[in-house]
């Protein structure tokens, strides 16, 4: 599924982020920057281990944070690592929003003009995936409307299920 906001592009596809060929794949990362699993380990075994490596040199960063490595093996240029909140830490909905315009404020300074997103926190940090679509797709509508160098935005989801969550809540963000 594709929209138009601005003349740019906002994407949903059901897939492997690991696979994905934009300039940059965002790590659904904890605050330690240790990559775990989910995503992460998805990172981790695929894209090698200078990934984490740089993550060590960086040392860890806020819940609500991000912060940009290289790739390694991957397709994508650059992984950004951004902290989600894990459910019942309290403010999960502000730091979730904060993980993605993070992330996507990070991709700009870049100079990027495309990034892959996961449903970050929806998985071992057991946020609700439904509230995980509504957060994150009006951030990145509201965030394309603005001011950014961003062309494309791609949410990759992880099976049917979760797409079509994604799916139905951005008919209903744009309309038509
Ligand atoms: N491609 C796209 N989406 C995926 C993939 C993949 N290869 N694998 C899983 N998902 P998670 P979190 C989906 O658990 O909840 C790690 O240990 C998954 O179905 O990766 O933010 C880290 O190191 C779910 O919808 O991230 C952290 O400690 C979404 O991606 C912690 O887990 C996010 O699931 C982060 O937990």
């Amino acid at each position: 599924m594709k929209e138009k906001i601005e003349g740019r592009i906002l994407e949903l596809v059901d897939g492997d982020i690991t696979e994905m060929e934009t300039d940059a794949i965002v790590n659904a990362a904890n605050a330690q920057l240790v990559l775990g699993g989910g995503v992460a380990g998805a990172i981790r075994r695929k894209g090698g281990p200078t990934i984490q490596e740089e993550c060590n040199r960086i040392g860890g960063t806020f819940v609500g944070g991000a912060v940009i490595t290289g790739a390694g093996d991957l397709k994508a240029r650059h992984v950004i690592h951004a902290v989600g909140p894990r459910m019942g830490e309290g403010n999960e909905d502000e730091k979730l929003r904060n993980a993605t315009l993070n992330s996507l404020k990070l991709a700009d300074q870049q100079g990027l003009k495309s990034i892959s997103l996961p449903a970050i926190s929806s998985g071992i940090f057991g946020f609700p995936i439904q509230r995980c679509a509504e957060i994150m797709l009006k951030t990145s509508i509201d965030y394309l409307r603005g001011q950014t160098g961003l062309e494309r935005i791609v949410f990759c989801l992880f099976g049917r299920a979760d797409y079509e969550v994604f799916a139905r809540r951005l008919r209903q963000e744009i309309p038509g």
